[in-house]
């Protein structure tokens, strides 16, 4: 960090990521039993991203068959004027948030070449992980030491600051996070990003389109088993934090890709009948032979249904930015008034 930040009080998750609060209390505990009770068993992706777990998705980003990743580094890469000059066709400063910074490794480089081509900056990267956000600090004071950084920890929606008079607010959600979302989620998380906007402002969202089911299925099934590995590590998380005694060997990573829906799925399959019991929640789940929990879902987007979302979120689709070897798309969207 440039100077020492102080970071707000943390919150546990995305809120939007969080099921509706009649649901579930929006704990790990409550949504492991809501999800574990239901039919079928389910669990919330968002918890994938322990310490452990975010290490297995940097080496997924790596892995060959990972292509969203790089794709989008390629295309942030390529149109980083055209980029700038949609989303802020002013020239005013710029207030950059960004929803899941992560590491900012991405953005810091197209920051750079938005400082080149004279924008007046102001970096406000957000994330529930705090060592992400002090990795991003010291990446930016290395090399990026003009820039003016200013990480959020926590709740997206909690954090997000009081817009300024004078600068363009331009919000960023990449990576293709949006897709870890239902429809009626991604449609509520954008009504809320379209709240914190003023009428003018700008979104990027960077998300995955439909393309090759091979291509797609490949990326959620790697042979090196990482893609597994992270998957599994959410049983490994649920023996440590609820002291549940999942026996990780009873059960396989498994993923699917439907062209119809366009949606990629995770699934974690019991491989024999099991019952598992958790000392924290004082409750044993039991599992039949080839029972499946639901644990991600990764939707692949058409243009015309992001246009409709955005439409209906309260943005008109302004710019489209595609790679013409992977389908995959940056989408500059505009808050309507
Ligand atoms: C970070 C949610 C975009 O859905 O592609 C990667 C996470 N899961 N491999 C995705 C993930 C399995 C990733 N997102």
């Amino acid at each position: 960090m440039s100077k020492q930040h102080r970071f707000p009080a943390t919150d546990t998750a995305l809120a939007a990521d969080a099921p509706p609060a009649d649901v579930t209390d929006g704990t790990l505990a409550g949504d492991v039993v809501h999800g574990l009770s239901a039919t079928p068993k389910q669990l919330p992706s968002k918890y994938f991203y322990d310490a452990r777990g975010s290490r297995l998705f940097e080496r997924i980003m790596r892995l060959p068959v990972y292509y969203p990743t790089r794709v989008e580094a390629r295309l942030l890469r390529r149109h980083a004027r055209a980029l700038l000059a949609a989303l802020a066709p002013t020239g005013a400063p710029v207030e950059l948030l960004e929803l899941g910074s992560g590491d900012g490794r991405k953005t810091l480089a197209l920051c750079r070449e938005w400082l080149k081509a004279g924008a007046n900056l102001s970096y406000r990267p957000m994330d529930i992980s705090a060592q992400a956000l002090e990795r991003l600090g010291q990446r930016a004071a290395r090399q990026l030491p003009s820039l003016a950084v200013h990480p959020l920890c926590g709740d997206y929606f909690r954090t997000w600051p009081l817009p300024q008079a004078r600068r363009h607010q331009v919000a960023l959600f990449l990576g293709s996070n949006l897709g870890n979302f239902t429809d009626a989620e991604a449609h509520r998380f954008l009504r809320r990003v379209r709240a914190h906007l003023r009428a003018g402002d700008s979104l990027l969202l960077g998300l995955d389109l439909r393309k090759d089911p091979r291509t797609v299925l490949a990326a959620y099934d790697d042979p090196e088993g990482v893609t597994a590995a992270f998957n599994l590590n959410l049983l490994r998380r649920l023996n440590r934090e609820l002291g549940t005694d999942f026996d990780l060997a009873g059960f396989r990573h498994y993923a699917t890709y439907c062209p119809l829906q366009g949606v990629a799925h995770s699934f974690l399959v019991s491989l024999r009948v099991q019952t598992v019991h958790s000392r924290a929640l004082g409750q044993s789940f039991r599992f039949e032979p080839g029972e499946a929990i639901h644990t991600e879902q990764s939707q692949k987007y058409e243009r015309a249904g992001v246009e409709a979302m955005a439409s209906a979120c309260g943005f008109a689709l302004h710019a489209w930015f595609e790679d013409p070897e992977l389908p995959y798309a940056l989408v500059v969207c505009r808050a309507r008034g």
